[in-house]
């Protein structure tokens, strides 16, 4: 049984050292413990740190590319290494290493695919009032579009069966957090929570978040996931909503047609119904094709997974 605990990490020599000496290299049936940390294109000294640590493995990036492709990078790199349970953990030492034992547990008693570290937020007194609700807005929309009782959407704390690792098809550049969730989600892995320690960031936030980008961040997530998991439902949707404004709009006119046989008297609101109900018409004929991409999305999926295995 081998662990690989991946550590993105964007300009963080102060706190990168004490991250790694942190993570227990003993573990209770774990045979082999391995840190691997992605460097994200840092102008500070994070990867000399990373290694004086003790870190097996850096990837050094020569730009700085997001914490998304970071962790994307880290997963399949976890994966190339051999690991049959991986952790990621921030490089900012808010999470405490020491817990990875008890986050991995779950996975290794064979109940759950992932596990997320909950960081009761409710609790903590050191989280500025705009995070604690932008995290609420972030993991309620994340809870509506999976359906899972997701406690902490937000947490970088998390531990992925392999399978679930080769599971994951990531895209998203920023971030990784609801992605690699609703993925579970449609995908039925076990995706388990238990609470965990959350400390105060010493240095200045890497990822720039206010309610603001939250709220854009949520709100982007939830329509690329209607998209690409719900097409026919959310193109059917729109199309329903032109359908019924061009119905109603044109109810007098198709009356008229219907005892007259002529639209003469209204033809400006012919017009506009007409162009509603090609619209909607449209929408729904769009969410046919988008369904059938889903399906050749699902079967790209397989494909991918079994290469990667
Ligand atoms: N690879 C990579 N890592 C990043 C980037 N931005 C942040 N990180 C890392 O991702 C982790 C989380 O970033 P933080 O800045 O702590 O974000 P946060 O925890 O949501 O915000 P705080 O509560 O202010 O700490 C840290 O380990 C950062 O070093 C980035 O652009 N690329
Ligand atoms: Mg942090």
């Amino acid at each position: 049984m081998k662990l690989v605990v991946t550590v993105p990490a964007y300009n963080e020599e102060n706190s990168i050292g004490k991250v790694i000496k942190e993570i227990p290299r003993i573990q209770e049936k774990v045979d082999r413990v391995e840190i691997l940390v992605i460097n994200d294109g840092s102008t500070d000294h994070t990867a000399d740190a990373a290694d004086i640590a003790g870190a097996d493995r850096i990837i050094s990036h020569v730009r700085n590319l997001g914490l998304g492709v970071s962790f994307r990078d880290g997963l399949n790199e976890a994966l190339d290494m051999g690991a049959d349970v991986i952790v990621n953990i921030d490089a900012d030492l808010q999470y405490n290493g020491a817990e990875i034992p008890k986050l991995i547990e779950p996975i290794l008693q064979g109940n759950a695919d992932i596990v997320i570290g909950d960081r009761q937020i409710d609790k903590l007194d050191h989280m500025p009032t705009g995070k604690v609700m932008g995290n609420k807005l972030a993991t309620w929309v994340t809870r509506r579009i999976t359906h899972l009782p997701i406690r902490d959407a937000q947490s970088g704390f998390r531990a992925f069966s392999r399978e679930a690792a080769l599971k994951m098809n990531l895209t998203g550049d920023y971030t990784y957090v609801q992605e690699t969730l609703i993925q579970a989600a449609n995908k039925n892995l076990v995706v388990d929570q238990i609470p965990i320690e959350f400390r105060k960031r010493s240095g200045e936030s890497r990822l720039v978040s206010n309610l603001l980008s939250y709220a854009m961040s949520a709100g982007a997530t939830m329509v690329r996931s209607y998209r690409d998991y719900q097409p026919l439902k959310a193109f059917t949707a729109i199309g329903v909503v032109f359908l019924i404004i061009g119905l109603v709009a044109g109810l007098r006119v198709i009356r008229h047609y219907l005892t007259t046989g002529t639209v003469t008297p209204y033809l400006p609101s012919a017009v506009l119904t007409t162009v509603l109900v090609i619209v909607g018409l449209q929408a729904v004929v769009f969410g046919l094709l988008a369904d059938m991409l889903k399906t050749q999305r699902t079967f790209q999926e397989e494909i991918l997974y079994r290469l990667k295995k």
